[in-house]
């Protein structure tokens, strides 16, 4: 049987969510169209035949000396270290500039297996050779697939390559796993999605959420959860209301939607919206979010 903890690592909106849960088969990391949208060491699960891949999925590398910017290179740079081997995902459509050559180098400094990513292949823009050639140039000869995480096309072939160079191992999580989540991460992060996708500009930046509370009835399959979102000033307070409460109404909806999902539950869910200034700064909260478990 072969085992691995496979690091995805790339820049902001290369697709590494995207990818991480169109090869567990499942929704795990949130995904937006908005950069440095993953803020945690994300993880997820993938089981066959042939053994089991642990996916961490990090946060955007993402070249800044902001105080935040360095929490979520730290836990980029942790999965380079940490792992058995590394997808390093790119963006087809992107030329590699000055950003992807610091990540490049940082690889190129781990001892780790690498395989490249060429990502979003579906594009009709896309121009993979660059994305590929770039990888070369600074780590070698490693294996390069290219992928489009909305067509699954590439995953057998990604999976096939990550079985061949993962170590023989047993696996660490029952089959039928695909995260190890906690439920009211998941319940956060789902409700943070559906705020940042709805926004645009710097606030999906200044937005965190936090479960207060969540129970679950089971006679009644009822699960309630009640959350916070917080955001930075008064006047992003009033966008995520919306007019009447419009905004707020229409992600209540969806979140308890999405919730449903993933918890076999009637879901009750409530929200409200907090103003907690420039609490990228504040190291307290900066560390509940970040270290959540
Ligand atoms: N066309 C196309 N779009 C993709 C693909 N993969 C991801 N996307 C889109 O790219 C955007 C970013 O995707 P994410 O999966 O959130 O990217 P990420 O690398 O996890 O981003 P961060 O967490 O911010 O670093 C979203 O709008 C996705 O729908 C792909 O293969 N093809
Ligand atoms: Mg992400």
């Amino acid at each position: 049987m072969k085992s691995a903890l496979v690091s995805i690592i790339g820049r902001p909106s290369t697709g590494k969510s995207s990818l991480m849960n169109a090869l567990c088969g499942q929704k795990i990391a949130i995904i937006s169209p908005s950069p440095q949208t993953t803020r945690n060491a994300v993880r997820g699960i993938y089981t066959d035949h042939r053994g089991q891949l642990l996916f961490i999925d990090t946060p955007g590398y993402h070249n800044s000396q902001k105080r935040f910017n360095l929490h979520l290179q730290q836990i980029a740079l942790e999965g380079i270290q940490d792992s058995d081997l590394i997808l390093y995902v790119t963006d087809a459509v992107r030329q590699p500039g000055e950003e992807e050559q610091c990540i490049l180098k940082l690889l190129k400094a781990s001892a780790v297996p690498k395989i490249a990513v060429i990502n979003k292949c579906d594009l009709p823009r896309a121009r993979p050779k660059a994305a590929e050639s770039a990888a070369a140039e600074a780590l070698g000869d490693i294996p390069a697939v290219h992928t489009s995480a909305v067509t699954r096309s590439g995953l057998t072939e990604l999976l096939d390559t990550l079985f061949a160079m993962a170590p023989e191992g047993e696996p660490l999580y029952p089959q039928d796993y695909y995260t190890d989540q906690p439920p009211e991460f998941r319940a956060a992060e789902i409700i943070r999605e559906q705020v940042i996708n709805r926004v645009s500009q710097e606030l999906p930046h200044a937005v965190y959420v936090e479960i207060a509370d969540m129970e679950a009835d089971e006679t009644a399959g009822k699960l309630w959860i009640r959350g916070f979102i917080y955001v930075e000033k008064e006047s992003q307070k009033g966008i995520i209301v919306g007019k009447r409460g419009t905004m707020i109404q229409a992600v209540r909806r969806s979140s308890q939607k999405e919730l449903a999902r993933i918890f076999p539950y009637s879901i009750q869910l409530d929200l409200r919206v907090k103003v907690q200034p420039k609490w990228r700064k504040n190291e307290q909260v900066v560390d509940r979010i970040l270290n959540y478990r």
